[in-house]
């Protein structure tokens, strides 16, 4: 049978926004998950599975688990809802949909969907219906995309070292990412380098689980990356550690670069970075000397208003020293495009021919109160939560609230944005559904078919939509098509990348290899000008600086008035807003807290553990003090999205960061906050 292994575990594949996409082994018990745990044949994930998706069946199996169709009787946010049957809802649906489109215009409807699953079919099963109705289009950037523009200005936008391959380097780079929490699959490959005398180095605002784990810790103030890779370059080329042949060969403008470079001593990167020189010059002089540097860089650089530029910078750094065609070296930011499938086979693009209107997911908030001809006013939300997840929660509440809006979620667990709809959808899981994973951190493909029966009267997401489309009368084939009918299609691209991969190969649910280069240089840079690009005309072109630029990401709404850098990166414990649910890891994770250094707290007589209120003019939280120096002097640190409802106050992190869109990809700066705190 496919997909059971020897010892009758059913092998699945966690569905989860994260880079390690691991391969689960999932014990059943009549009809129930029992256990989830790792699936040791898996080459990169290897049996290991995290704290998180080891309660996976407690999640499909929770309290919280919406197992009917639900109407709302009371006020909106309240949670008031009567169960009512799937046609019913489906019903009201296709009525309010059709008034809204015959009243406002089909850009009135809005789709807000995000990366609940990564699974690549259930993602998309909402693009054909949406873009068949010509709803507005939804701009997906909350996550990578400013990470993504900006390294794709220096390298393209290629697949990047696999992560594998960096056991055999000399001296690892985490540059913002906390590999023991949110990749903590490519430890172990560290390690083994570590083993043979690789040093591990990481360069984060604060000790987070990985840099208390490294051999070395630049504390740089968030903001300041691309002063501090200018900084490394400047000594590099002090110091003549170049790859005079590479640069020559597979680079341009690193002419144009040096006179710039000069504005980067070491002691003016010490005053923008708060990194002591004398550790900027000594990193730099090891990366110069490393046989085979390698960087794992984490979005972290990225979510900053300066964050694109933060990271073409960082991009940059391998090239200087030929690191990425050493074997043990190179550069990783995301494999995903070595995914290359024939997207249309999801997307179904053309069958939308009015070009309607984009809003940014980053700025619902504002769409949601501001957006007139057409209002917003139809929202189907699904994989996300954006009541707590968005930026600027105040405002994406408040929009919310409106009594106007016909707001549909199709949801796992009782949410807090599901708290606000006109309709709940009950949705099935990933063990409930058929679909293809690929991942963001390694170079496997994987299928998983369901392992058990949905939950309650639960549906994909491919199944809501279909029926959807049949009840407008769209008669489309994808509108038809099955899970394995679309994955077979997504392969047919032609890619290299896919070769030899087939559907059948698929079915197994085994793990399976994409065609990648062992050196990335063959494949080509994915530039204008076919190399890396130290000098970009694209970015000048869109108003940037063309030369990487080391000004400081400062969050402009709060400037000169706030006195502390907040930063929100991921807790150990949840998945974004995911596993809230789980009393267990609530427990592990303990109450949502604001590290603060020692000097902060002193001058405003806060002492640990006490509960503070931190705010700035877009909102107040009330958290936890954890006074520490583990962060340094003007920075705090607020790890995980807790759910309001497990927060004092019922106000989420996310009142605090705001929806003004980085330099390039329009995203959002989650680490990029002024703040004060009392
Ligand atoms: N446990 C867990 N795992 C997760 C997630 C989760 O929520 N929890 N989320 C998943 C998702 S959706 C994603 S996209 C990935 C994200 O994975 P990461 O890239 O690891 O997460 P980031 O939020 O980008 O934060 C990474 C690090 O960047 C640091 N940082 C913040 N600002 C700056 C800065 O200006 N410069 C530098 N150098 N560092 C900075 C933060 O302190 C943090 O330690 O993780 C995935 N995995
Ligand atoms: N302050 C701050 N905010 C952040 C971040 C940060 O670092 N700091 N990180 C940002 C990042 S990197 C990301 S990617 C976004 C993530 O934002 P989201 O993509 O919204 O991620 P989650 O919070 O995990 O919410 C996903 C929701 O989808 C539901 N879901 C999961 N699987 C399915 C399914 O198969 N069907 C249905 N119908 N629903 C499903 C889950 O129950 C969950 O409620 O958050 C961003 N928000
Ligand atoms: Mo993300």
């Amino acid at each position: 049978m496919p997909g059971l292994n020897e010892l009758g575990y059913k092998r699945s594949v966690c569905p989860h926004d994260c880079p390690d996409t691991c391969g689960l082994l999932v014990g059943v018990e009549e009809g129930r998950v029992v256990s989830v745990k790792g699936d040791p044949d898996h080459p990169f994930t290897r049996g290991a599975v995290c704290e998180k998706v080891r309660h996976y069946g407690e999640r499909i199996h929770s309290s919280l688990r919406v197992h009917h169709p639900l109407k709302r009787v009371g006020p909106k946010g309240a949670g008031a809802f009567k169960r009512i049957s799937w046609d019913q809802a489906l019903d009201e649906i296709v009525d309010r949909y059709r008034g809204i489109i015959s009243d406002f215009g089909s850009e009135a409807i809005l789709p807000y969907s995000y990366a609940g699953t990564m699974g690549v079919v259930q993602f998309h099963a909402g693009h054909p219906f949406f873009h068949k109705l010509g709803a507005s289009r939804l701009k997906r950037t909350i996550c990578s995309a400013a990470a993504e523009a900006g390294f794709s200005a220096s390298m393209g936008n290629i697949p990047t070292t696999d992560i594998e391959s960096s056991v055999d380097s000399d001296l690892i780079i985490l540059w913002g990412t906390n590999t023991l929490s949110t990749n903590m699959h490519a430890w172990p490959f560290f390690l083994k380098a570590r083993k043979k005398g690789a040093a591990i180095v990481a360069i984060d605002p604060y000790e987070n689980r990985t840099a208390k784990k490294a051999d070395f810790h630049l504390k740089l103030k968030p903001g300041t990356d691309a002063a501090l890779a200018l900084g490394i370059m400047n000594v590099l080329v002090k110091n003549n550690l170049l790859d005079e042949t590479f640069i020559r060969e597979h680079t341009i403008g690193f002419e144009k670069l040096k006179p710039r470079l000069n504005e980067y001593a070491p002691q003016r990167v010490a005053d923008i970075t708060g990194v002591p020189a004398s550790q900027i010059q000594d990193l730099a002089r090891r990366y110069g000397f490393a046989r085979a540097p390698y960087i794992r860089t984490g979005w972290g650089p990225a979510r900053q208003l300066k964050g694109g530029m933060a990271m073409r910078t960082i991009a940059l750094l391998p090239a200087l020293v030929g690191a990425i065609h050493k074997k043990g070296g190179g550069i990783t930011r995301s494999t995903s495009a070595a995914f290359d499938f024939n997207m249309e086979a999801v997307i179904q693009e053309s069958l939308d021919s009015t070009a309607p209107r984009t809003i940014n997911m980053v700025q619902l908030g504002s769409a949601l109160i501001r957006l007139s001809d057409p209002p917003v006013k139809a929202l189907h939300v699904y994989h996300s939560n954006p009541a707590v997840v968005a930026p600027d929660s105040a405002q994406v509440l408040q929009g919310l609230l409106r009594e106007d809006l016909f707001t549909v979620v199709h949801e796992i667990v009782m949410s807090e944005t599901a708290l606000y709809a006109d309709l709940v959808l009950p949705g099935a899981t990933s063990m409930e559904s058929t679909d293809l994973y690929r991942s963001y951190g390694h170079y496997y493909l994987q299928m998983a078919h369901p392992v058990i029966e949905p939950v309650g009267e639960a549906r994909s997401a491919l199944t809501v939509f279909q029926d959807l489309a049949h009840r407008f009368g769209f008669k489309e084939p994808c509108f038809s098509q099955s899970e394995p009918e679309i994955i077979e299609s997504l392969l047919a691209s032609g890619s290299p990348y896919l070769k030899g991969i087939t559907l059948d190969r698929l079915e197994t649910g085994r793990p399976v290899r994409l065609q990648v280069l062992s050196d990335i240089i063959e494949g080509g840079f994915g530039t204008p000008s076919g190399k890396i690009e130290f000098y970009s005309q694209n970015m000048a072109a869109m108003g940037l600086d063309p030369l990487p630029n080391g000004e400081p990401s400062v969050d402009r709404e709060g400037e000169g008035r706030f006195k502390l850098q907040l930063i929100t990166p991921p807790r150990h414990q949840f998945l974004n807003s995911t596993f809230n649910e789980i009393d267990d890891l609530r427990k592990k994770a303990g109450p949502a807290t604001l590290m603060i250094h020692p000097d902060d707290a002193k001058k405003r007589g806060i002492e640990d553990h006490t509960q503070i209120r931190v705010y700035n003019d877009r909102g107040e939280v009330f958290l936890t003090a954890r006074v520490t120096d583990e962060t340094s002097p003007g920075v705090t640190v607020a790890e995980g999205i807790y759910w309001p409802r497990f927060m004092a106050g019922n106000h989420g992190i996310n009142h605090l960061t705001s929806q003004e869109l980085t330099d390039m990809g329009e995203s959002c700066a989650f680490h990029c906050n002024l703040v004060e705190v009392v």
